[in-house]
């Protein structure tokens, strides 16, 4: 059984005016998917646009289904859990972003309370010995609020897909004592990286004053113990491939190539979202063209913002900036037959997004910090020809995978991301090639199958060795 913040499927009408399940794009859900009607699972999500809670086979209509169960909203609970206590308090503080938390006390409340309410409906869903994985930042108190509501041992894994933090920042959150709780109630929590794994132990003894033994992952408290583990998240490599490889994907690199007036390309990809260092990556691209006259004319940046949490206001006035700052480096370098940053404000289709990585002859992924960044994984996929850079913050946790043949850089150095261009636009084919052979080789060696089945191990394990 899966709880997730988001619906795997939606209902849409179709032209027909039939309504249809039709499934939300994104790696976990398609890897999920098959696992779940597999097992004959339960996925337990938020349903959005659902006024009752409901339960629904999809996707349904004589294809292998497993069981949608949505837990509704109101509009003030999606204000003070949703946007408020993940998004203006957890998010930040799992990025370091500390300036930007907001810590209210009734954003905490009904973040308790809908956490409740979605362990009642696992618990009401639950068979017995069902494993349930809980995903990510949304829900920190579910795994406790789970095991005290079901009575049999049942495994009970969280997944974190953000950062955890240092303990020293960590500590700042008034709620410390009882997120750390919430969590410990797994027999297992699972985080991208060794690093972030290591942060949570820490926390545990230093706040809780829990004993943790960090070499084999294991911290106990109150008699209980809980396994610790990191297993990077990987994507769906075969079907990157393909698509890259199709004769569609094929046309559309000639009309983004013939589109974008500069000889080279670089992209960004990224939801509009201030932990992923839009802003400072602009900057660095203007301080590229300011720098390096040769490069007018010749290179274009192409920036993707996927529209993001455009209820929050950090988000709008981000989303500002980013006008603002594109508008001024085109305004300022724009010169007939040559746009400097071709800026677009949308998701793209999957295939169009993958023609994009095609296309680009340089990757710029600089968060200032996230939990891992599949957009980086996906470039590399889909770089079937063996080139392209990859230029890649230190903040992010693919740098711990893709650190090696990628260009690091401190992204909130403007300069350093400036100079890695430019060292990325000037680098010889073999080494393009030498380098992204080992990538490609690394992204395909943990794929989104193998976190799975890693995931899914380490669970039962940690359950079967739990007191
Ligand atoms: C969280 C953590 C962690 C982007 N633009 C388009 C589009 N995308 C897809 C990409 C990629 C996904 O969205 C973004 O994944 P990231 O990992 O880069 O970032 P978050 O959304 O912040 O994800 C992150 C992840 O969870 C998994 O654990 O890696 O650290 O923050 O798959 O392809 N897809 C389409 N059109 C777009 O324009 N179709």
């Amino acid at each position: 059984m899966l709880l997730s913040n988001r619906e795997p499927f939606t209902k849409k009408k179709s032209k027909d005016g039939e309504e249809r399940w039709v499934q939300k794009a994104g790696g976990l859900v398609s890897a999920l998917t098959p696992v779940m009607t597999q097992a004959d699972g339960v996925w337990v999500a938020w349903a959005p646009d659902a006024g009752e809670a409901s339960r629904a086979m999809v996707p349904g209509g004589g294809e292998p289904s497993f069981l949608l169960r949505s837990v509704p909203l109101s509009q003030s609970e999606v204000r003070r859990y949703y946007q408020g206590f993940a998004n203006r308090a957890l998010w930040p503080l799992c990025h370091y972003l500390l300036d930007r938390c907001d810590f209210q006390e009734q954003d905490w409340e009904v973040y308790r309370r809908v956490n409740a309410r979605f362990a009642d409906a696992v618990a009401e869903e639950s068979r017995e010995g069902d494993l349930v994985w809980i995903q990510d930042y949304h829900f920190c108190l579910a795994p406790r609020m789970v095991r005290e509501r079901r009575r049999d041992r049942g495994a009970i894994a969280y997944f974190h897909h953000v950062p955890f933090p240092a303990a020293q920042v960590f500590r700042v959150l008034p709620w410390r004592e009882d997120v750390l709780l919430g969590l410990l109630g797994a027999d297992l929590v699972g985080f991208h990286s060794k690093n972030y794994a290591k942060n949570f132990m820490t926390s545990c003894a230093d706040i809780l004053g829990a004993q943790v033994d960090e070499a084999s992952g294991q911290v106990l408290w109150q008699g209980r113990s809980t396994q610790v583990g990191w297993f990077p998240i990987g994507i769906d490599v075969d079907t990157h491939e393909a698509i890259a490889r199709s004769p569609e994907v094929e046309s559309q690199v000639t009309e983004i190539r013939k589109k974008v007036s500069g000889e080279k390309i670089i992209l960004g990809v990224d939801r509009l979202d201030y932990t992923k260092g839009i802003l400072e990556r602009l900057y660095a691209f203007e301080r590229l063209l300011e720098r390096n006259p040769s490069y007018r004319g010749e290179v274009s940046f192409v920036q993707i913002a996927v529209p993001s949490r455009t209820a929050v206001e950090d988000y709008r006035n981000l989303k500002r900036k980013v006008d603002e700052t594109v508008g001024r480096i085109n305004g300022q370098y724009s010169r007939l037959g040559w746009t400097p940053v071709s800026y677009q404000y949308r998701g793209l289709p999957k295939e169009e997004l993958i023609a994009q990585y095609r296309a680009a002859d340089v990757a710029l992924v600089t968060p200032l910090r996230d939990g891992m960044n599949l957009v980086a994984k996906e470039y590399v996929a889909c770089r079937v020809e063996d080139d392209g850079v990859l230029v890649l913050s230190e903040f992010t946790g693919a740098a711990e995978e893709l650190g090696r043949d990628s260009v690091l850089v401190n992204p909130y150095n403007i300069n350093d991301v400036a100079n890695a261009l430019d060292f990325a636009l000037k680098m010889h084919p073999d080494e393009q090639r030498a380098r992204m052979r080992r990538l490609r080789s690394r992204v395909a060696l943990r794929d989104i199958d193998w976190w799975l089945d890693e995931s899914l191990r380490a669970a039962q394990a940690s359950a079967e060795a739990g007191v």
